[in-house]
């Protein structure tokens, strides 16, 4: 790092600028800045989300580019994973914070074979704040965990991620598996991550595709809504 890196005070940056160190601090893998800059944009009156977004999501989705072009390797990847973590454990209890009342409950986890958690732990995070009761069964879920949970936690929802072209194709065995035990058609089945399309999703026999967390909060609760109608109606 250079002296004049060394010498910038975040506290003394405007908004537009701290969150453009806040992307180079996440890129570098620099976890105590990324917490000090998350805690000053809270100061400063963003909301959790907001930070969420544009700060940590924002600085990863960089991250992401240059793994991608070969100009970041894993090494570099797991420090920003975890200063992106360490971002999002100061958010988590603020995200969770809105009161709303149980509205559902879901079980979530990383399909076998892929060990990314941010975007399902993300996703977990929107969840709890928006009401749901969430389980996290975390990553490299083969069929037996998903079904073990959901036998033991009973939720309304499955929510299933992957990240790797290689490993999106699991989530097929994990709902044929389901629809052979009989179980199929007792949960909402929703799938996320980022090689995934809404084509996959139909295709594969899921219930939703969700772009990102806020979608998979728009459409659980939309879901629950019909449930609920549907178990009004009948
Ligand atoms: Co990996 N990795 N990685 N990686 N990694 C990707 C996915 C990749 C696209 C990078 C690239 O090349 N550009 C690429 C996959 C290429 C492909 O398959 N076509 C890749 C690769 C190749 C690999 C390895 C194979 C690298 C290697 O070893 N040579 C290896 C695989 C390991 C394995 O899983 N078996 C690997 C390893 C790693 C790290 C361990 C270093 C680290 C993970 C750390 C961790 O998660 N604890 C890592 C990371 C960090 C990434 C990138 C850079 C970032 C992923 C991330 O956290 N994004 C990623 C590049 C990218 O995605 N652009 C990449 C931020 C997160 C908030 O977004 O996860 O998309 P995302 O989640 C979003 C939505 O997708 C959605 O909502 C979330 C929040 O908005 N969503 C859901 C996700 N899951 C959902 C579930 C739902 C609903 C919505 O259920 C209802």
């Amino acid at each position: 790092m250079s002296d004049e890196e060394d010498d910038i005070v975040l506290s003394e940056l405007d908004d537009e600028e701290l969150v453009q160190q806040m992307h180079d601090d996440l890129y570098d893998g620099l976890k105590d800045e990324v917490v000090e800059g998350t805690n000053i944009l809270l100061g400063r009156d963003w909301a959790p989300y907001r930070v969420l977004t544009e700060a940590l999501v924002g600085g990863m989705k960089i991250v992401g580019e240059d793994f991608r072009d070969g100009i970041l390797f894993v090494p570099e990847v797991l420090l920003a994973a975890n200063s992106m973590k360490s971002g999002m454990a100061i958010l988590k209890p603020l995200l969770a914070e809105t009161g709303a009342p149980t509205i559902g409950k879901m079980v979530i986890g990383t399909v076998k074979g892929d060990i990314h958690d941010i975007g399902q732990n993300l996703v977990t995070m929107m969840m709890e704040g928006a009401g749901f009761e969430v389980l996290n069964i975390g990553i490299n879920n083969p069929v037996e965990s998903y079904v073990e949970a959901l036998n033991e936690f009973q939720p309304d929802i499955l929510g299933m991620s992957a990240l790797l072209t290689t490993t999106m194709p699991y989530m097929k065995v994990v709902i044929d598996a389901m629809v052979e035990q009989g179980i199929r058609d007792d949960y909402i089945i929703l799938v996320g991550g980022a090689p995934l399309n809404e084509e996959f999703g139909k295709a594969i026999g899921a219930d939703g595709y969700c772009r990102d967390a806020a979608v998979a909060v728009d459409m659980a609760k939309e879901f629950m809504a019909r449930k609920h109608n549907q178990m009004a109606a009948g």
